[in-house]
């Protein structure tokens, strides 16, 4: 009896979880999860001689695998091919994550303790996709249920009154399970930026606008020194962080929620006067500085006036950028940044979709839309082959509406939450990032990969890709396809002649393909 029950469990186990599928019409589907199921990748043992394929589609596959023979000859006449060549490599990968703001840890907190530690293993877990970042806000954003900074009582220039909020708890409680839950706690980078300083230390006395007042320039630097060794205390190291999100946006005059102006000079000099020093005086020496965090329109003329400052250039290892109001702004721009600044790396630090400056008819959560998934995929392959190492979407979790936002600026997020059902839903747009987070791990290379065949070329391109190679020489190629037809495909390895794949890749569908180089 015992025997069978084990066998069971393991026949179980060998199988994996699959997606408990619930069905948004034309939109798409997500996967549902609650305290005692959830899906869960399965990656097998690869044979020298096999390809294991991953398809997610729009018709609600996510993230099924099977093991494939390499084809002998060339199979698929019509077949559009991809050429990979390892031999020429691009920049390193960092790593994916996400944000722990304080509305994902608000909705995160309204699921059964079973079902929060599913959720945090599905992103996080060695069952999971494989997250390495984290962001974390210092004090409010606008998601948080109401303004707020770590010392706002007026005019407290000792800081006596700094103290970390509820929602601090609950992050810090979620960072620790999560460390215990990493298959290497060691890989996890959590960065951290502030939205705007305390009310009272700015020329507007205003949480939403203005710039900090220049008196408090070693004050504000305390606080944040502060909040690290707050964290610290607690057990979380901080590994990176940026001056200050959206710099821009503090000049904006009544922008809607928590923001302060930095201009590039200004970020730079206060930084390199203020900010390094007090953090490094207080022992944080190797935290990595990335400037502008800020939109991809603003490159190269932001970390130009930044890097204008010598110190500053030396301060700052990387440059970070989100992906909103893009559309008109083309990608050349991360690679001109790049060919500027080869030594720094370049890092999307924030996306979401369903922002209603976007889309204001569209409704801020979709549930299931694999278009917003696709929307994520292609911004990934974009941005990569733009010299970007490392992509980090926003909130972690959303209720169903979007929020909590205290100034309601609803946004989509990759899991919504279920409170009533206490469930939580995986949406197409986590199974996009996971085709990368669970196959790329931190130092793979982007390698080259050439394109022949119509449907690749020009913005209509209804196929996207791209390739890596990763520290265990595997070769690891991320498709979508884009068509509402099926595309055959043939992929050819120039270091070797004989891994040929010919796959008919489905309507509407992402693809993960991985074999040993
Ligand atoms: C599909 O999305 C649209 C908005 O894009 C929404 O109005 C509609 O209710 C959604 N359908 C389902 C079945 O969720
Ligand atoms: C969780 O979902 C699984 C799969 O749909 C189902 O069998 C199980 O009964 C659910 N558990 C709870 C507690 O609802
Ligand atoms: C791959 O090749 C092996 C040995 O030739 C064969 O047994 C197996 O069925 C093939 N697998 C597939 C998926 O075609
Ligand atoms: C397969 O054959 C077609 C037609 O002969 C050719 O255009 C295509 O390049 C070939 N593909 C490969 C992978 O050799
Ligand atoms: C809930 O989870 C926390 C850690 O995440 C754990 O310490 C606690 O024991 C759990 N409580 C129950 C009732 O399982
Ligand atoms: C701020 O701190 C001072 C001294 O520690 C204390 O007396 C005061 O009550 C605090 N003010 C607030 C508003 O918490
Ligand atoms: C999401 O959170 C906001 C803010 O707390 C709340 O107003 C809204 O009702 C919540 N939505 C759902 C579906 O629970
Ligand atoms: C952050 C960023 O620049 N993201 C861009 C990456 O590529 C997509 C296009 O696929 C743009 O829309 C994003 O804005």
């Amino acid at each position: 009896m015992l025997r069978a029950i084990i066998l069971i469990v393991v026949f179980v186990a060998v199988k994996g979880d699959g997606c408990i599928q619930l069905s948004f019409g034309k939109n798409g589907s997500v996967c549902v999860c609650n305290s005692t199921y959830c899906d869960t990748i399965e990656v097998p043992q690869l044979q020298k001689d096999q390809f294991l394929w991953y398809i997610s589609t729009k018709d609600g596959k996510m993230m099924d695998y099977s093991i494939n023979n390499f084809s002998t000859k060339n199979e698929s006449k019509n077949s559009k091919v991809l050429t990979l060549d390892s031999s020429q490599k691009y920049q390193k990968i960092f790593g994916f994550g996400g944000a722990m703001t304080d509305a994902a840890a608000l909705n995160i907190r309204t699921l059964s303790n079973e079902t929060q530690q599913n959720l945090l293993e599905s992103y996080f877990g060695s069952t999971g996709i494989g997250y390495t970042y984290i962001r974390i806000p210092i004090a409010g954003t606008d998601f948080s249920t109401r303004p707020y900074s770590y010392d706002d009582v007026p005019g407290d220039i000792t800081l006596s009154n700094f103290s970390l909020v509820e929602e601090d708890d609950y992050k810090i409680q979620y960072l620790q399970h999560i460390k215990n839950i990493m298959p290497d706690p060691d890989s996890l980078r959590i960065f951290t930026t502030s939205w705007s300083a305390p009310s009272w230390m700015k020329n507007t006395d205003n949480i939403k606008w203005g710039v900090l007042k220049s008196e408090y320039y070693q004050l504000y630097a305390d606080y944040i020194k502060k909040f690290f060794d707050a964290y610290k205390e607690r057990g979380i190291e901080i590994w990176g962080l940026t001056p200050g999100n959206e710099p821009l946006d503090g000049l904006v005059p009544f922008f809607p929620f928590n923001s302060m102006f930095w201009s590039p000079e200004k970020e730079a000099s206060w930084t390199v006067n203020y900010l390094a020093p007090t953090l490094s005086k207080a022992g944080y020496k190797d935290v990595v500085y990335m400037a502008m965090d800020d939109q991809r329109y603003e490159l190269p003329w932001y970390p130009d006036n930044v890097f204008k400052n010598e110190k500053a250039k030396e301060i700052f290892s990387g440059i970070a950028f989100h992906w909103y109001a893009d559309t008109l702004f083309p990608p050349l721009l991360l690679t001109i940044t790049h060919d500027k600044y080869p030594d720094k790396f370049i890092i999307m630090t924030e996306a979401c979709t369903g922002t209603f400056s976007t889309n204001p008819f569209e409704p801020r959560v979709c549930l299931g839309s694999w278009e917003r998934g696709e929307q994520y995929i292609l911004d990934i392959i974009e941005n990569l082959s733009h010299w970007v190492s490392g992509w980090v979407d926003w909130n972690l979790a959303l209720n169903e509406t979007g929020g909590p936002n205290w100034v309601e600026n609803y946004v989509d997020s990759a899991i919504i939450v279920m409170p009533q059902k206490d469930e939580f839903y995986k949406q197409p747009m986590f199974y996009a990032i996971s085709h990368f987070s669970k196959f790329v791990p931190r130092g793979s290379y982007v390698i080259s990969s050439i394109k022949e065949g119509d449907s690749f070329l020009g913005k209509k391109a209804k196929i996207e890709s791209i390739a890596f190679l990763t520290p265990e020489q595997k070769i690891v190629v991320v498709i979508v396809n884009k068509n509402d037809d099926s595309v055959a495909l043939t992929i050819k390895d120039k270091q070797n002649a004989n891994k040929m794949i010919n796959i008919n890749l489905p309507p509407k569908s992402f693809h993960t393909i991985s074999y040993l180089a």
